[in-house]
């Protein structure tokens, strides 16, 4: 059989499309003054990502932050500066928990679970420990970690 210059350029790069690994997608999470879960918020509380997405926490309103408190084990933490945009690869599988430094005692936390939730025993924990610290949304934490599948 003969096969064309062309036809066989299309069958190569229709070869080498199935072989590149879908694209990461970057997701956002809105950090607010007010929110469907109350306020001092981030929007959405709970977020499933793929290992290898980027999550953008983005300022709504003024003096908010993203703090990562909890990582899967290997999984680098974050801490956004105040008022600015950040963006987070997240590689390592696991619950990641973060919080807004100002307004950690109004329960301004969130969770994010990448692939599977191996170490979730571990983030209860965690979430326990800090959400005794709260003053304000102390059920925030555990709502969350009740979405994780
Ligand atoms: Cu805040």
């Amino acid at each position: 059989m003969r096969v064309s210059r062309s036809a066989l350029a299309v069958l190569v790069s229709g070869l080498m499309a199935a072989a590149t690994p879908a694209l990461a997608a970057d997701h956002e999470v809105h950090m607010k003054n007010q929110g469907a879960d109350g306020t001092m918020v981030f929007e959405p509380g709970y977020l499933k990502v793929a290992p290898g997405d980027t999550v953008t926490f983005v300022p709504e309103d003024p003096a908010h932050n993203s703090h990562a408190v909890f990582t899967p084990d290997g999984a680098d933490a974050w801490t956004g500066q105040l008022n600015e945009k950040v963006t987070v690869t997240l590689s390592k599988e696991g619950v990641y928990l973060y919080q807004c430094d100002p307004h950690m005692p109004l329960g301004m936390v969130g969770v994010i679970q990448v692939g599977g939730a191996g170490n979730l025993d571990a983030a209860k924990e965690k979430a326990e420990t800090l959400s005794a610290g709260m003053a304000m949304n102390k059920g925030r934490f555990a709502d969350y970690l009740g979405k994780v599948e």
